[in-house]
């Protein structure tokens, strides 16, 4: 009998919840917009304990039709309040506080945004297929970053109200993510000034996000060494333009 299969579920089930896929389920990870994931992405150490890249996590046809959900004003608007553009799914803590108000005084909120987006499923299926989330807690969150000219997010870490893992996926130009280790576990936001307070040891590792890739933060890459996509416009041509999709589960 031939069905036909468009989805990701259509392709691959998943047979119990610590199963890593085979080499040949990977190639039947399926995808929305074309079926067939071809190339098999391999998971790299990086210098930073518990931070893993994925290489190739996506493919063409399938970061396109991310960026394409994205660009469609009629499904999701962008977020114009920072001088890159945001979009918020699932909530958002990132409260641009009133000019007037006392950093030290915010209390950052989860505050409303659109859902998750049906559209994202596969892409989360794809994260469970791979162990990088349990099936039980999947991200609710997702926050999309988009870097122009010498866009960048200053140093911090994400919200310990979130669990780990905390997941980037990089489309378009390919940048680096610069990591600081931090002298103990460090709770601070950026917006409410106190990321920048936080003790550093020093040691400092750039790891290379080429596009396409899955960054995944567990253990102390998640928890006590802050990130941060340096603004500069230093190997950026003309165009240069990166977007990412973090996603973060609740617990
Ligand atoms: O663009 C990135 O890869 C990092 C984004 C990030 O750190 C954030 O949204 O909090």
């Amino acid at each position: 009998m031939s069905t036909k299969r468009k989805f990701i579920d259509d392709f691959f089930q998943r047979k119990n919840k610590h199963s890593k896929p085979s080499a040949n389920e990977n190639t039947l990870l399926g995808c929305k917009s074309e079926g067939i994931l071809r190339e098999t992405p391999q998971s790299k150490k990086t210098p930073v304990p518990g931070l893993v890249l994925y290489t190739d996590f996506v493919n063409q046809t399938e970061e396109a039709d991310i960026l394409a959900y994205l660009d469609d004003s009629e499904q999701v608007a962008w977020r114009n309040d920072l001088r890159r553009r945001t979009m918020h799914f699932g909530g958002t803590y990132c409260v641009m506080p009133p000019k007037s108000n006392n950093p030290a005084a915010i209390k950052p909120a989860v505050i409303q945004a659109p859902p998750m987006p049906q559209r994202f499923q596969w892409l989360l299926h794809r994260m469970v297929a791979f162990d990088i989330y349990d099936d039980e807690r999947r991200p609710q969150y997702c926050i999309v970053n988009e870097y122009t000219g010498d866009l960048g997010i200053s140093a911090h870490t994400e919200n310990f109200r979130f669990g780990e893992p905390v997941v980037g996926l990089s489309l378009l130009s390919s940048c680096h993510i610069r990591f600081h280790e931090l002298e103990s576990p460090f709770d601070g936001s950026v917006r409410s000034g106190k990321a920048a307070q936080a003790q550093k040891t020093g040691r400092v590792a750039d790891v290379h996000l080429p596009s396409k890739s899955l960054l995944v933060m567990n253990g102390p890459s998640r928890w006590s060494w802050q990130h941060e996509i340096v603004r500069s416009a230093k190997g950026r041509g003309p165009g240069w333009k990166r977007v990412s999709l973090t996603f973060r589960y609740e617990p």
